[in-house]
């Protein structure tokens, strides 16, 4: 029968207020106003975000999701002689836990599943359903940040990293390096981890993903603002701001503003913020890299790529790597 261990360390409520608010303080202080895209994902943000997933346009999530099979075999062949220790597989950010059943399907040496999340209420409930349909599976969920250095539970088996989606995307290349050196001291020697990474592309396919017709994406941005008004109580106007997003070939990202429409001020406690006509809030940047650039990256961080796999037309990546 399955084994579901409870989390042990829970982040206190307060302090996780008092982060939000001092990072929105400090990111409209800055010249480039900005919000960090973590702050997107509230229960609203998070069901507009799997809408944008079924968007024609949003090419990622169905394009890695149809290339994981695939990976699932070719990794089932590479650790098919791990022997009875075989792999505990770490998801950073596992949220609803779709990404990993390709792998449990497919990779036999899989004996352990180790789930870190921020917002442990979803994490259980997604574990426990899990842990019906993969009985024999040891499960153990740790609410978590999981950017920060975390201990495993002790085991025999070896740690693989998962982390799909190209969500390493919306770091800057610093600080992809320093999360993966990090994950690497979460892993261990002798770890691997498994990353989804975005590839850069014709810029129209980058810029449609992005822009798509129904205006998801739009109100996926601005309601960030909305979240920042219920639970900081400031005064933001979502609609007096236009959603805008396009790739920065000199960056080899992808950017999403907000744009103010008009000259206006916005009180968040007892600051006043003032926007010209066009000024904007920088809410996201999505990384997109050549597997040459990445492999590179992943080897400042003391990781070596062991597989690559390529979508169709070079869609979408996802990486195997090794140390
Ligand atoms: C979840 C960060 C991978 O960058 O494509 C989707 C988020 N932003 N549409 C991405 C997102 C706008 C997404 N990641």
């Amino acid at each position: 029968s399955s084994t579901v261990i409870r989390a042990q360390a829970k982040p206190v409520a307060e302090s996780i207020d008092g982060e939000f608010y001092r990072d929105v303080i400090s990111g409209l202080r800055q010249r480039q106003k900005q919000l960090s895209p973590k702050y997107f994902y509230d229960a609203l943000g998070s069901h507009y975000f799997d809408q944008i997933c079924q968007l024609d346009e949003y090419y990622p999530y169905r394009t890695e999701l149809n290339l994981l099979p695939d990976v699932a075999a070719d990794l089932n062949d590479y650790f098919a002689d791990r022997g009875a220790e075989g792999l505990n597989v770490v998801e950073f950010g596992a949220g609803s836990l779709h990404k990993i059943k390709p792998l449990l399907d497919g990779v036999a040496a899989i004996r352990r599943f180790t789930a870190i999340d921020i917002s442990g209420a979803h994490l259980h409930n997604a574990c426990a359903l899990l842990a019906e349909h993969y009985p024999s599976l040891e499960i153990q969920p740790i609410e978590g940040d999981f950017t920060k250095p975390l201990e495993l539970a002790p085991s025999a088996a070896t740690p693989m990293g998962f982390f799909p989606g190209s969500t390493i995307g919306n770091l800057n290349p610093t600080s992809a390096i320093h999360f993966l050196a990090s994950a690497r001291k979460t892993l261990g020697d002798g770890s691997y981890m498994v990353l989804g990474v975005d590839t850069k592309k014709d810029e129209q396919v980058l810029n449609r993903a992005y822009n798509d017709r129904e205006g998801v994406t739009a109100r996926f941005n601005k309601n960030i603002l909305t979240r920042i008004n219920r639970e900081l109580g400031a005064d933001f106007e979502p609609d007096n701001f236009d959603h805008s997003a396009w790739y920065n070939r000199e960056r080899g990202r992808v950017e999403m503003h907000l744009c103010s429409r008009s000259e206006q001020s916005v009180r968040l406690g007892k600051e006043n913020f003032q926007f010209r006509i066009g000024e904007s809030i920088h809410t996201e940047n999505s990384y997109k890299y050549h597997p040459e650039e990445f492999q590179q990256l992943a080897a400042e961080a003391g990781w070596q790529a062991e597989k690559w796999w390529l979508a169709e037309d070079n869609l979408f990546s996802v990486v195997l790597l090794g140390n």
